[in-house]
């Protein structure tokens, strides 16, 4: 499973200074993306291999100082309800406050595992630097410096060892590809996606995603249409249809993360009405970085005068223009206009991110896109591309082989991104390009897993 660490204290611990630590590995893989707005709160990251999902409760203390533990706010609260594990972060130099203690009184209530470290602690023992927090009753306090990363590699270890590894994934020169794609529904509150559900699955068919006691694992629905098997994952806000129309739904980002990570397409719905949010484009990043499949509906589309729709496509080009590999609809969720289009484009998706590529094809690709457009120069040496083979898929990730590949510029992976996209007719899927050097002097040496 990939666990969900939720990075608790109170300001000034230097919480967001861990989470950008811990979130490191994957800011990088996502990097070049121009547009692409991060969230600073949510984040992905792997260590030895295991990937997690980190939040950084920061920006949601409470305004009134006073009893936290009342008034901590509602997104911090549902962090907590939703960890899998709380790493609860205290200050050695500012030494133990009566919020600290106060914060601890609210973990201990939860239920929840929690890590106690303490922060800022570059260079002391782990007896001194813990000596004043035993008090807390949290446990046997972890010394670390998130500035500098002293201790976080154990604290991490540790807490990653709490949680079943998955099933190792088969040697990636021959990846397996799932039969039926597994569909996940995501987006704000309220945009339709339960009506796009319904939609899908069929009028006879109730949602059963809310049932009680069950929120907190997903509930896979397999259908099927034109011959063709489908699983739609659960996704945060799915009701029985007879609620539908129902209060606001309760928005969960961490279920959210966690059925984009679980699906192989993520179907992306945007309210027509609304355009596109910062919310919007935040689930649009996570999915980019999980890599997903996706295609984007925007729904309510009926009720739009030509303006107005002139204008959401703008918005969309302009603000989601890091999805353009996706294909986007229209539609009418409530009146099953433009719904038709769907399957086919989640089709072309799944075929897309699950295409086997093999390496004499790759490496024809690779070669005439560089007869094509040598890479440029740089210093006393052109970065030399030899060769290319599959390096896993959903999505596709092309590794490529030669000497002096640290020096191909950004733009010119993009012109590759691109061949390869029109070679193979990569529609709806990102992909990914990782270069190889041979003259690269830490060649045979284990890299940081993704
Ligand atoms: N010396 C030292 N300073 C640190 C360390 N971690 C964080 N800091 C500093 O502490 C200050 C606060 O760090 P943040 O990461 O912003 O703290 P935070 O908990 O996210 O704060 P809020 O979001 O306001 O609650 C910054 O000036 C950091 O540079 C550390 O391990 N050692
Ligand atoms: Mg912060």
């Amino acid at each position: 499973m990939q666990p969900t660490l939720v990075l608790v204290g109170r300001p000034n611990v230097g919480k967001s200074t861990l989470f950008n630590r811990l979130t490191q590995s994957r800011d990088a893989l996502v990097a070049d993306f121009p547009g692409l707005t991060r969230d600073r709160h949510y984040g992905r990251g792997s260590f030895s291999g295991r990937q997690y999902l980190v939040v950084d409760t920061g920006g949601f203390e409470p305004v009134v100082r006073d009893g936290i533990v009342r008034e901590m706010a509602k997104q911090t609260e549902q962090a907590i309800d939703e960890a899998d594990a709380i790493l609860f972060l205290v200050d050695y130099r500012s030494g133990l406050t009566p919020l600290d203690r106060e914060i601890a009184a609210r973990l201990r209530v939860t239920g929840r595992p929690v890590w106690l470290a303490v922060n800022k602690a570059e260079g002391i023992q782990d007896a001194i630097a813990g000596a004043d927090f035993h008090s807390l009753g949290i446990g046997t306090p972890w010394t670390i410096s998130s500035a500098h990363g002293e201790g976080v590699g154990d604290l991490l270890a540790d807490v990653l060892a709490r949680f079943p590894e998955d099933e190792p994934e088969p040697p990636s020169s021959e990846p397996e590809a799932p039969e039926a794609p597994r569909i996940a529904i995501v987006g704000r509150p309220n945009v339709g996606k339960s009506t796009l559900a319904n939609a899908l699955l069929g009028e006879e068919r109730m949602l059963v995603f809310d049932m009680p006691g069950t929120t907190r694992d997903s509930i896979p629905a397999d259908f099927e249409r034109n011959g063709k098997r489908y699983t739609l994952v659960d996704t945060a806000g799915m009701r029985r249809r007879a609620r539908v129309e129902e209060a606001i739904e309760k928005f969960s980002v961490i279920k959210t993360l966690k059925s984009i990570d679980d699906c192989n397409v993520a179907v992306l719905v945007l309210d027509a009405l609304d355009s596109v949010t910062d919310q919007d484009a935040h689930i649009a990043g996570y999915i980019l970085e999980a890599g997903r499949a996706l295609v984007v509906v925007v729904n309510k589309w009926d009720g739009l005068a030509p303006e107005a729709r002139a204008r959401v496509k703008d918005d969309i080009e302009r603000r989601l223009g890091f999805l353009s590999f996706a294909r986007t609809l229209f539609v009418s969720a409530r009146r099953g206009t433009g719904l038709n289009a769907l399957l086919p484009a989640v089709d072309a998706a799944f075929r897309a991110a699950t295409l086997r590529l093999p390496t004499p094809r790759l490496t024809r690709a690779l070669l005439a896109a560089v007869e094509k457009q040598n890479p440029p120069r740089s210093g006393f040496s052109r970065p030399k591309l030899r060769y290319a083979h599959q390096g896993g898929m959903n999505p596709p990730i092309v590794v490529i082989h030669g000497n002096s590949l640290d020096a191909v510029p950004a733009s010119y992976r993009r012109y590759l991104e691109h061949m390869f996209r029109s070679t193979f007719r990569l529609e709806g899927t990102p992909l990914r390009i990782q270069f190889k050097s041979s003259t690269n002097p830490y060649e045979g040496r284990p890299r940081t897993p993704r």
